[in-house]
């Protein structure tokens, strides 16, 4: 009797020792059971796209009816044997949101005494959150380690987080933060289509006298990508596609073109047919394309210009670029010497840089053989177009090589098969795409 009663001590006792010096030991035991948890009622996370992106302030207002993820001593499958860790002392949700730019994540902790002045760092209150991009299980180049920390302090892959914005601050409870990834950290993913992604998190709570307790929400460590990831899915992504424009289908009426004559420096080309373009420079081509309204929230993110080439004087090449025109000009009257009646170009030919056109190219394309030819022109142009129409009046298509070929162009005014059309890639909400 007495025996098994000192065998039990003894067991007690080890037991003791081994849970102080888990205490102690600076990360967590990779060794401990995984239990899971009753309450612990996800490990999928949703993350929905929104378009409007949260402020990164440190407040969590906008987070209120976003789905969150609670990490608690009853939800945390690691460590085990935490249910009776109060909340106050230490439990902690996070949320996870999109946009078309940048991922937002942000962590409300409750934690009833905040040290921020630990040596090393490393045992500081903190959160962890992991994306495991490619799903490995294991932390892999590509992928996203970050701590936060109440002090306002963000570690990406234990280094600077550049192009982060992030804020936390300490509460009345413990403290809370937010931070937003670039989509470009995401290694070219760009999360339309329901993309799944390996996810873990979680929280670590020193309370004066060391790391005290930690709790994580997935596999054994708490800061880092595990063979036990969660997954979380990037959900309600837009729809981004091309929509194209051409005078005279669906109403659409918005594309103006002429040809600049430098041999006929007053003649007006606006009603024709036929477009020319010379390379010796002395024929430009201008055109503009209005872009209509798109729906609520629809983003414009690129555009390009098709052209048929119908006709030229010699078997060359010429290469052609585009140009953004800074002015108003008039279809009916616009002519190498003015942009509408009266109205003098600052250069003729419409090269005034900075008052008739600028100098930055935003689109080239080779003309070598008839046929269509198209013109992708730079993103930001196109988002600025769509967002401040009031700022678009299109382009100028110059061919500058010096060579005597020139190109005739079938101008918007051709049948619809052949006519000048225009294109823009856009991003509409979910269920806007019809
Ligand atoms: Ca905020
Ligand atoms: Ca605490
Ligand atoms: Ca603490
Ligand atoms: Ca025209």
């Amino acid at each position: 009797m007495m025996k098994r009663k000192t065998t039990i001590l003894a067991i007690s006792f080890l037991l003791l020792f081994s849970l102080a010096s888990m205490a102690l030991a600076e990360g967590p035991d990779p060794k401990m059971p995984a239990p899971m948890h009753p309450e612990r009622s996800q490990n999928e996370l949703e993350s929905v796209w929104l378009v409007e992106a949260p402020v990164v302030d440190g407040e969590l207002g906008e987070w209120s009816g976003q789905t969150k993820l609670a990490l608690n001593g009853r939800t945390a499958p690691y460590p085990g044997g935490t249910e009776s860790l109060p909340d106050a002392d230490l439990s902690a949700w996070t949320s996870v949101i999109w946009t078309s730019d940048r991922v937002y994540v942000a962590i409300s902790v409750k934690d009833d005494y905040v040290v921020t002045n630990a040596r090393p760092w490393q045992h500081n209150d903190m959160a962890g959150i992991v994306f495991d991009v490619d799903q490995s299980g294991t932390f892999s180049p590509g992928d996203i380690d970050m701590t936060l920390r109440p002090d306002n302090r963000l570690t990406v892959n234990g280094g600077w987080p550049a192009g982060y914005e992030w804020a936390s601050k300490e509460t009345s409870t413990g403290w809370q933060g937010e931070l937003s990834i670039p989509m470009s950290q995401f290694g070219g993913v760009d999360f339309l289509g329901n993309v799944k992604v390996g996810f873990t998190w979680g929280v670590q709570d020193n309370d004066g006298i060391g790391v005290e307790s930690w709790l994580s929400w997935a596999g054994s460590d708490f800061y880092k990508g595990t063979p036990e990831n969660d997954t979380l899915t990037f959900t309600n992504g837009p729809v981004r596609k091309w929509v194209a424009f051409h005078n005279g289908v669906d109403g659409y009426n918005g594309i103006t073109d002429s040809t600049l004559d430098g041999w006929h420096a007053a003649w007006r080309y606006g009603d024709r047919p036929e477009l020319t373009i010379y390379a010796r420079n002395q024929y430009h081509l201008i055109t503009k394309f209005e872009i209509p309204d798109l729906g609520p929230n629809v983003r414009v993110l690129d555009a390009k210009i098709h052209v048929k080439l119908t006709g030229r004087n010699h078997d060359w090449n010429c290469t052609v670029k585009a140009y953004r025109v800074l002015r108003p000009w008039d279809e009916a009257t616009v002519t190498w010497n003015e942009a509408a009646a009266g109205q003098r170009w600052t250069r003729t030919g419409a090269d005034g840089i900075g008052t008739d056109r600028e100098s930055r190219r935003i689109g080239i394309q080779l003309f070598d053989t008839l046929g269509w030819k198209t013109i992708d022109l730079a993103n930001d142009v196109a988002v600025d177009m769509y967002e401040h129409p009031e700022n678009n009046h299109g382009i100028i298509l110059r061919a500058e090589d010096g060579s005597s070929v020139s190109y005739q162009l079938a101008s918007s005014e051709a049948r619809t098969e052949d006519a000048l059309w225009f294109e823009v890639y856009a991003e509409f909400p979910p269920g806007q795409a019809d």
